[in-house]
């Protein structure tokens, strides 16, 4: 009998076999991955149920009860909106999750003039207390659970869901669901912000304070890394991130005198899951992990408050625009990741997400894409049935090795609202944003249709289209009939009632439900506490470098430097590029992407702040003297806010102003934007290099094609 073989006997046989090459691969986690994982790089993880819950918070988990099955949505109406989720249900949903549009999570009302290219059109538009009322009609609130997404305006929100389960017959003790209530990850990557932090951070309190009191089944926020990862984040950045404000968040409740223990079993998590699938099992794992621990050295004494429990979404980005039923395919990848992580809650993204919002088509793939996972595969049978994979353990460690070496960075720095203020975590996402977003436009990172196996043309796409103009009306009568019906007097009370109790020290929920009940909009309630908090604005820094050192060997980045150069000598000065975000649009990764690459390209980049005015954008430019404006958008305002654009240069003179147009903007609406004066049009999986020299020949430089196209052709 032959001796067991040993690794460095596999060592040696790997060795022949690859000819010597080196097969470990670089993570942009920082650390490098073996080809092969052996007991010797696994530590026992433990029992699921039991500490530090790195197998899951349940003993029994799936195989108990399987995660919920909750898809993120919202558009148009709060009739349309209901209609969907109702539908939805009866097709095998199990929760709801509300996506407002971006002028209720900024705190405007619907006729606010900030947001005519907002209302209604990247989620539901919410007002009144009526809205949230038709949002629920015919849906039970004592048994249904709801998470809503909202961060900036979540006292309004949070007090009309209060009062709509009130006349609902439904106690806020008997109301289930999720608040996010996480603004920390708003300054650093969401920028659905409205007040500063400090105020911020007082309100979360006085969310976890008025929940952990009178609604026990309702968690008080929801920790998010989603944002994060979406901008880039890599998973240790994600992991170390989101664990540090949630310990932020811990500590900041814990000084205005709760007890840990009466508020940390409700405050919950949410995850973003992309396409490294081992490594994003193992970053639930290690969250778990890494949460137990920090809650321990917080002193919280009941099991359920070191338990982390998460919701996850499939990621975004990690979806393209070309060949969108690959889409799918991500998906379930993602999917399964997030589900053999142990995900207590899970949204699956619709497979035309770089497009446009779902329709009843693309989401019932998404829905099924869970009900296929939980029903047909059997992953729900065994719990955690990766635990004790050499593979899976060792990485689970390793990242929570990782994330607490960049956590002890953030307690050295005096913690997450400081770090954010120093605005450290952003840059170092967008970072690595930005140099994975330079790996794929070298064909590093594949992409299948996109940078490789790229076709042709691509087959037309239905995708949903939302008349804002038409949901804007509809609000604004609606409004008027609200401020009509309501006694103004006892409503004027409320709000300054409100006002007071911003200056001082009253809980700020309670007092915004007593608004809430008089019939205060959203916009009024957000304005009460305006008065003395302030609203906070920010101009994107985006970093500079990172493209500069990944392209230094590289041909055509060599020609486009070359470009700009020329560029410069005819015009005497670089040529100068604004980069504008207009409407309430805060999704910037991609405006910082080009910002960045543009200015490493020699381009001088102007950034516009975020929530321009088109008016606000023309001044800008004209103040700046700029050459092009690059406008944008990611939330569905294209249609509306660019044709405004462009007349006003128009109206300036200045048709000169080349403008382009960049993030999620459907095909089908690539003509009218043409007709309305867009010279340049570049949706997701655009290359960033290409940009630059369709830039050049925009600005009159005679800029040669690109000599090879990356990857193949069909
Ligand atoms: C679960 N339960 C079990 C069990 N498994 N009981 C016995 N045996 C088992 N095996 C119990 C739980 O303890 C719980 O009761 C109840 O069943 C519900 O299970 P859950 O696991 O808590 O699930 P759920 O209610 O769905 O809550 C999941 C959550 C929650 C805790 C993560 O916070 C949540 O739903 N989050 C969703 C957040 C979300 O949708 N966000 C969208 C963001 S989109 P009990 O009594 O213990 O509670 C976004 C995009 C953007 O942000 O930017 O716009
Ligand atoms: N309906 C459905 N999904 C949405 N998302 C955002 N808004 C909506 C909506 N109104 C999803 C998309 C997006 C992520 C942030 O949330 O997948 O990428």
């Amino acid at each position: 009998m032959t001796d067991k073989p040993t690794v460095s006997d596999w060592n040696a046989l790997a060795d022949k076999e690859s000819k010597g090459r080196d097969l470990s691969r670089e993570m942009p986690e920082g650390f490098a991955l073996k080809p092969l994982y052996t007991q010797a790089d696994a530590t026992d993880p433990g029992l699921p149920g039991f500490a530090p819950f790195t197998r899951g918070v349940k003993a029994t988990m799936y195989a108990g009860r399987p995660w919920t099955i909750r898809q993120y949505a919202g558009f148009s109406t709060a009739e349309e909106s209901n209609a969907f989720y109702r539908r939805n249900l009866a097709a095998g949903q199990k929760g709801l999750s509300v996506a407002f549009d971006l002028a209720t999570h900024r705190g405007y009302d619907s006729d606010h003039p900030r947001v005519v290219g907002d209302v209604g059109k990247a989620g539901v538009a919410i007002d009144t207390v009526e809205d949230m009322q038709i949002l629920f009609d015919q849906i039970p609130l004592e048994t249904m659970s709801v998470s809503m997404t909202m961060n900036g305006a979540v006292i309004p929100i949070l007090a009309f869901y209060i009062v709509a389960g009130e006349e609902q017959g439904v106690s806020p003790q008997q109301l289930s669901g999720t608040i996010q209530n996480d603004i920390l990850k708003e300054f650093m990557v969401r920028n659905t912000y409205i007040y500063p932090p400090a105020p911020s951070m007082r309100i979360v309190s006085d969310i976890i304070g008025y929940t952990s009191a009178n609604m026990p089944q309702f968690n008080s926020i929801s920790i998010s890394g989603y944002h994060m990862h979406e901008a880039g984040a890599t998973a240790v950045q994600e992991l170390a991130f989101t664990i540090a404000d949630g310990k932020e968040y811990v500590k900041s409740a814990m000084a205005t005198g709760l007890d840990i223990d009466a508020f940390a079993g409700r405050l919950s998590f949410f995850f973003g899951i992309g396409m490294n699938f081992f490594m994003e099992i193992a970053k639930l794992r290690a969250a778990r992990t890494l949460w137990y621990k920090v809650m321990d050295d917080l002193g919280a004494q009941s099991e359920r408050s070191k338990m982390l429990r998460t919701h996850c979404q499939t990621s975004g980005v990690s979806l393209q625009e070309q060949d969108p039923y690959n889409n799918v395919i991500r998906t379930t990848v993602e999917a399964m990741a997030a589900t053999l992580g142990g995900t207590q809650s899970l949204h699956t993204n619709a497979l035309d997400e770089a497009i446009a919002l779902p329709t009843d088509f693309s989401a019932r793939i998404a829905r099924n894409t869970q009900l296929v996972l939980q029903e047909e595969t059997g992953i729900t049978d065994v719990v955690d049935p990766l635990g004790g994979s050499y593979y899976i353990e060792a990485l689970t460690a390793k990242l929570v090795e990782e994330a607490e070496v960049l956590m002890a960075e953030v307690d050295e720095l005096g913690g997450m609202t400081i770090a954010v203020d120093s605005g450290m975590p952003k840059q170092r996402i967008e970072e690595a944003a930005a140099a994975k977003q330079t790996r794929v436009d070298k064909g590093e990172d594949v992409i299948v249709g996109v940078n490789k196996y790229r076709r042709e043309t691509e087959d037309h796409l239905d995708t949903l289209d939302i008349d804002n103009h038409k949901v804007r009306t509809g609000q604004i009568a609606r409004l008027n009939k609200n401020r009509e019906g309501r006694d103004e007097a006892a409503c004027q009370a409320a709000l300054r009632a409100l006002t007071e109790g911003a200056k001082t020290e009253g809980n700020l929920l309670a007092l915004a439900v007593d608004a809430a009940r008089a019939r205060a909009t959203l916009g009024e309630i957000s304005s009460a506490m305006e008065e003395v908090f302030g609203r906070y604005d920010t101009t994107p820094k985006p970093v500079t470098g990172v493209y500069k050192t990944a392209y230094e060997f590289d041909q055509r980045w060599a020609q486009v430097l070359d470009g700009v150069q020329a560029v410069e000598r005819r015009l005497g000065r670089k040529p100068k590029i604004m980069v504008a975000k207009m409407g309430q649009d805060g999704h910037d990764r991609g405006a910082n992407v080009i910002a960045s690459a543009f200015s490493d390209m020699g381009f001088e980049v102007v950034s516009g702040p975020l929530f321009q005015t088109p008016d606000e954008t023309v001044k800008m430019a004209l103040e700046h003297d700029v050459d092009a404006i690059g406008a944008s958008s990611l939330a569905a305002g294209h249609k509306t806010l660019i044709p405004e654009l462009i007349d006003l240069l128009k109206g300036a003179g200045r048709q000169d102003i080349k403008v382009v147009a960049g993030g999620v903007i459907p095909p089908q609406d690539y003509d009218f934007l043409r007709e309305a004066g867009v010279q340049g049009i570049y949706g997701p999986g655009s290359n960033v290099v290409e940009c630059g020299a369709d830039m050049l020949r925009l600005l009159g430089h005679n800029m040669p094609p690109a000599g090879e196209e990356l990857g193949g052709e069909e």
